[in-house]
């Protein structure tokens, strides 16, 4: 794992050089400097999860055959292409979601020399995968299918994005829409598809699968991938910001996390009218009498208790698909992400 991960590492400084490279950046040394200090601030900080996950699984699909060099860079390219995809997302929804830290460090456009600088850097992210697809992957017989998918699942994760958004604005606060449906419909497309059925979407391809052939296994990824922002809503008031590397912002944001529906669900008539005069403030004084309040309706327990039903649906429906490869695509997934703490 230790040695995937330095492999996949140096594909970073490989794709970094090509980009670096473009004629754009020739006229000055600034802007190069300016895109390099860029990347390395928001690329490849993060768990790296979802871009391993591309090797990982395009290695369990060819079923234990050894990968050849070339292989192994194009999977790794992939991975990138996602965790590219990924700096892209974050630098944007931290300026949307007026976050302070991520990954351990400031916001990048919380740096004095960013700010607003950093929704075009998010622009220069999103359009440095389909160069390295370019590059890459251009004479390759699924090219096509590649950059429909990156197209498609971006336009998904910012409908998602959207929904997150207006369902918080300013005088239009409403506690009383926020349903496990809304929930489910939000997470499904700000989370699921980038996080997680995008890597093994790519693992398929490369394999020369066709997309159309595998809606089961998306099917599953995408449960998994609600799974997987129900923990991001959990850990954003639950998790220890040295761990997760990043002070949540979900109470005072007014968000539709997965919490405050579970709280409503269960509070009485009292709990609810202090839900509703202290959600979605600035003012850490009202964020504290939220958190009091989902500790006092034991939503610590509620969480777990959820975590532990998912896991089981998840493994029976992963154990139900016909090939044991798939199969084991799914579970490394899965077990990557099980009662994760960040
Ligand atoms: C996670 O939401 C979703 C994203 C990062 C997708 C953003 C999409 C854009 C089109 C910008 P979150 O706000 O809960 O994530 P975090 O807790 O990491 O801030
Ligand atoms: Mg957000
Ligand atoms: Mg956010
Ligand atoms: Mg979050």
């Amino acid at each position: 794992m230790a040695d995937l991960k330095s492999t996949f590492l140096k594909v970073y400084s490989v794709l970094k050089s090509e980009l670096l490279e473009d004629p754009a950046f020739e006229w000055t040394d600034d802007s190069r400097q300016w895109v390099e200090r860029m990347l390395d601030y928001n690329v490849p900080g993060g768990k790296l999860n979802r871009g391993l996950s591309v090797i990982d699984s395009y290695k369990l699909l060819k079923e234990g055959k050894e990968l050849t060099e070339e292989e192994i860079f194009l999977a790794s390219s992939l991975g990138w292409c996602i965790e590219w995809l990924q700096a892209y997302f974050l630098v944007l929804d931290d300026i949307m979601d007026n976050s302070h830290t991520r990954r351990g460090q400031p916001c990048w456009f919380r740096l004095p020399k960013v700010g607003l600088i950093a929704a075009n850097d998010g622009i220069i992210l999103r359009n440095h995968i389909p160069r390295i697809l370019r590059k890459h992957f251009r004479n390759k017989p699924y090219y096509v299918d590649l950059l429909d998918l990156f197209n498609e699942v971006e336009f998904q994760t910012a409908s998602g994005q959207m929904i997150d958004l207006i369902t918080t604005i300013e005088g239009e606060k409403d506690l009383s829409k926020y349903t496990l449906s809304l929930h489910r419909r939000i997470v499904q497309y700000k989370t699921a598809y980038y996080s997680f059925y995008l890597s093994v979407a790519c693992a398929l391809l490369m394999s020369g699968e066709q997309l159309d052939n595998h809606i089961d296994v998306k099917n599953i990824l995408v449960d998994m991938g609600i799974y997987f922002q129900v923990q991001d809503d959990y850990l954003d008031c639950f998790g220890a910001p040295e761990t997760i590397g990043k002070i949540g912002t979900d109470i005072e944001d007014f968000k539709c996390s997965w919490l405050v529906v579970k709280a409503l669900e269960l509070c009485n008539e009292e709990q609810k009218k202090a839900l509703h005069e202290n959600y979605g403030k600035p003012d850490p004084a009202n964020v504290a009498k939220v958190k009091a309040l989902y500790k006092e309706l034991d939503l610590q327990g509620v969480f777990a208790e959820y975590e532990s039903k998912s896991y089981e649906k998840l493994v029976t429906s992963i154990e139900a698909h016909p090939s044991k490869a798939v199969q084991a695509v799914l579970k490394s997934f899965l077990g990557k992400i099980y009662k994760r703490q960040k």
